[in-house]
């Protein structure tokens, strides 16, 4: 892939993140949502690629815009996969809580897991525990493992997981062990990745989230060097059914990266939308000025960019035509 798209997919998470940053707080998610939807769709017009949506809001039927199937981009430029998450916790952004953010990956054509929209199970790591740990273990060897890779006491250890009922045996073994936990509301796209920042603090990321949100965090981490394993959790027969229909052959195995994210090249950017491990969210300033943070990373060269951005809003039609 060449690696100008790297700096035009940025454009694109910025500008989702623009649009949905509007409403933090504002307790309407649905809208801080199509907000950014409606951004990034409008955005991927002036990508020179010949996209097809594989991860997005949902079915042709069920999504206005950014669908599964859909072409995006100015159709002229390389045949990719397109992954999208316009706006990854909207919760958070209801509410103004920490690790919104807006993201894209993009592979060549053929090499991005056609996650289904189902729970997905995950282990995601750092550099340094890459390739040393198995979500086949049970929890307690991971742990042990982790503290002797990364040479902490087990009591040092910090693990991510999403506050939820279905995580209670989880919690209840973390705790038996003695390691320390975050957890966060929602935002797993984020907390996968945090593992792959030592300064946020985060050793593993564990529990089960969205199979989507599960293969842009892969992206990510194959960027960086880190690890996500995933095992899809089909709760019904027709979920099986959908995991088939969409290729997945063995529903009930390992995901490995290669699996999620395979070739030789990713692109993955992210814009945040509230503050975060590694991002800082959209601000404004005075004079119509609104600052954005973005990551912007490339499997290939393992190039990662940090970009902060100072834009100029009344300059921005997408944005006033999406806000109008
Ligand atoms: C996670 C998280 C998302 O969904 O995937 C989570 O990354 C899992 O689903 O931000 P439940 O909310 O059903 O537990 C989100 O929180 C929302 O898509």
């Amino acid at each position: 892939m060449e690696r100008e798209l790297a700096l035009e997919i940025v454009r694109v998470t910025e500008l989702a993140a623009l649009a949905s940053a509007k409403w933090m707080g504002r307790g309407d998610k649905n809208s801080a949502d199509g907000a950014a939807t409606s951004a990034m769709r409008a955005m991927f017009d002036s990508v020179s690629i010949k996209g097809t949506v594989v991860i997005g809001e949902g079915e042709m039927d069920e999504a206005p815009m950014l669908y599964i199937g859909e072409q995006v981009g100015n159709l002229e430029g390389l045949e990719v996969d397109v992954a999208v998450d316009p706006l990854e916790g909207t919760e958070l952004v209801a509410k103004g809580l920490n690790n919104a953010l807006a993201v894209i990956a993009i592979a060549q054509k053929g090499n991005l897991l056609h996650a289904p929209d189902m729970y997905m199970q995950k282990l995601a790591v750092g550099p340094q525990l890459a390739g040393k740990v198995s979500i086949d273990d049970p929890l307690e060897i991971t742990i042990q493992k982790a503290a002797q890779y990364l040479n902490k006491n087990i009591s040092d250890l910090t693990v991510m997981i999403l506050d939820r009922p279905r995580h209670e045996s989880h919690i209840h073994t973390l705790r038996n062990i003695g390691v320390r936990i975050r957890f966060i509301s929602d935002g797993d796209v984020a907390g996968a990745i945090a593992c792959a920042f030592p300064e946020s603090g985060i050793d593993l990321y564990i529990g089960a989230g969205g199979a989507p949100e599960g293969v842009l965090a892969a992206a990510a981490l194959r960027c960086l060097d880190g690890e996500l394993q995933g095992r899809l959790l089909p709760a019904t027969p027709e979920e099986f059914r959908r995991c088939v229909e969409m290729g997945i052959e063995d529903p009930k195995k390992v995901l490995t990266m290669q699996d999620m994210v395979g070739g030789d090249d990713v692109i993955f950017a992210a814009t945040g939308v509230t503050p975060g491990e590694f991002l800082k969210g959209v601000r404004y300033f005075p004079g119509d000025r609104a600052e954005t943070h973005s990551i912007v990373m490339r499997a290939k060269t393992k190039t990662v960019r940090f970009i902060k951005t100072l834009h100029y809003l009344p300059n921005k039609p997408l944005l006033q035509a999406i806000q109008e």
